[in-house]
């Protein structure tokens, strides 16, 4: 492989070609008429314009990227996430043009997009699932059998959905026929295809992923957990690796289910297997990501493994260069998504031109961007700016660090989600590790985010007037004794 094409923009972009340009790798950058000055293209050894801004005329023009990978002679296309990163459309149109897709096959890329096919793949590999069916429903009468069965609150989701996406929780039976048809019409629109399903509903879990890695020799290994409680609406705001909460024995236990996940759909490179886990530390199967994650630095932090080195390794056909007992977690990573959102106003797009951009710098941090100051943030794509990642021995000192680098980096011009990043971290459900997906939900408004640093004004002042008051004091006294008292006011 002595040439690739990253099908991609912005701060993973980079990342891939990074990596790329380690390996001795030449880099085809692809980018659209509103990346004309990126980053990306900048560091690329070539770089193709697809065409106009908006993603559907560049980003996910599959054809275009193709002929551009022909035109340019490339060995292989890697997708980076998001844009045609699990269309299995693309992965075959890849292969038939006679290029490596830097990924899983289209037929793993397909059964897992569908979540009553991944069910099914998985059925005889003795994988924890939720209560519930793993078939689609479309009766009403069926829909309250299963209902009872499993026990109110359900939630039905849609097979083709994932992320959140055509989920519905029900309450109880009065509200499950409107709620049936909503869901079957909604995944209907959003999807092309109206399967749902039902399960239980898990109130209050914990979304915790495998990272796995498999290759084409039939070598799976699990580069253990991240934890991705932490979000508003679907939307991850801070992973870490290790979880706070599993134990070593339920660690290897999901790792040996993600293995057999990605066993049971015949996975090639890297792929992430996301679980639910209850209060009683119970873990469910929920779905798998046939991509790179956006997160995946708080593995290769913990582990030493540089990811997209395996996915290209694996890509071309080598073995995975270690065991799964070579494998161990050392320490503990953070990784903050810096939005250009406006936590104040929620969350409401920012973009604009970022007047002020000074990256915080320092041991222990690693920070993946794809901006530089003075550049805009375009409103086509992603208002992702970068993904601040900060490492320590513990996960203390790892919440430590991500404090003082919030408070290093300077962004004007846009605002971001770096003042919420510092009210998670600063939060004592967060610091003490006792939270699940509602955090944010249950603790955040406008207001709290400033109340932490207002507290701390407060006491801040009071302290400094006791200390005002107290040398007062002394120094009063002191002028019982001493005739300059006029030089100690
Ligand atoms: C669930 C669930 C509870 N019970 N399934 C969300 C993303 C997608 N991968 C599946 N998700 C969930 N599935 C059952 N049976 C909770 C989530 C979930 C979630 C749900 C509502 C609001 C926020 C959430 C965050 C993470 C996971």
């Amino acid at each position: 492989m002595k040439k690739i094409l990253v099908a991609n923009r912005g701060e993973i972009a980079l990342r891939v070609m990074r990596t790329a340009r380690k390996m001795g790798i030449a880099i085809v950058a692809v980018y659209s008429e509103a990346d004309r000055n990126a980053l990306h293209v900048r560091f690329a050894d070539e770089a193709i314009c697809l065409g106009p801004a908006p993603s559907n005329q560049s980003y996910l023009r599959g054809d275009k990227i193709i002929a551009a990978a022909l035109a340019c002679g490339v060995d292989a296309i890697h997708p980076g996430y998001g844009f045609l990163s699990e269309n299995a459309a693309f992965a075959r149109d890849v292969e038939a043009a006679g290029i490596i897709f830097i990924g899983p096959s289209p037929y793993s890329i397909e059964i897992m997009g569908s979540k009553l096919a991944a069910k099914d793949a998985v059925k005889h590999y003795d994988i924890p699932m939720v209560p519930g069916v793993d078939h689609a429903i479309s009766d009403l009468a069926d829909a309250k059998a299963i209902a009872k069965e499993v026990g109110f609150p359900i939630l039905i989701k849609a097979s083709a959905g994932g992320g959140g996406k055509g989920m519905r929780i029900v309450e109880n039976e009065g509200e499950l026929q409107e709620q049936m048809e909503r869901a079957i019409s909604e995944a209907t629109s959003a999807f092309g295809d109206g399967s749902v399903f039902i399960e239980k509903y898990v109130t209050s879990p914990r979304h915790i992923e495998i990272q796995v890695l498999a290759d084409s020799h039939g070598n799976v290994v699990h580069l253990f957990e991240r934890e991705c409680s932490i979000q508003r609406r679907h939307q991850k705001v801070i992973e870490e690796a290790p979880s706070a909460i599993l134990t070593p024995a339920i660690r290897q236990a999901m790792g040996e289910a993600a293995v057999k996940v990605a066993k049971a759909c015949n996975y090639l490179g890297a792929g992430t297997v996301e679980f639910l886990v209850d209060a009683d530390l119970n873990f469910y199967f929920l779905e798998m990501n046939t991509r790179l994650q956006v997160e995946h630095p708080v593995t290769e932090w913990v582990t030493g493994v540089d990811l997209v080195e395996q996915q290209i390794r694996v890509a071309r056909g080598e073995e995975i260069p270690f065991k799964q007992e070579d494998l161990q977690i050392t320490g503990h990573a953070l990784e903050l998504r810096v939005y250009a959102e406006d936590p104040f106003n929620n969350f409401l797009p920012s973009v604009g031109n970022l007047s002020t951009y000074v990256r915080p710098v320092g041991d222990n941090i690693r920070l993946d961007d794809g901006y530089e100051q003075g550049m805009d943030i375009p409103i086509y794509y992603d208002p992702m700016i970068a993904k601040l990642i900060t490492y320590g021995d513990t996960r203390q000192a790892a919440i430590r660090r991500m404090i003082q680098a919030i408070e290093d980096y300077h962004i004007e011009g846009v605002a971001t989600t770096l003042p919420f990043g510092k009210f998670v971290c600063r939060h004592e459900a967060f610091t003490s590790g006792h939270f699940d997906t509602h955090f944010v939900k249950n603790y955040y408004t406008p207001e709290n985010i400033n109340s932490n640093e207002t507290q701390e004004a407060e006491i801040a002042a009071r302290l400094a007037l006791q200390l005002y008051a107290e040398r007062h004091r002394v120094l009063t006294v002191a002028t019982n004794y001493s005739m300059e008292w006029e030089a100690n006011r």
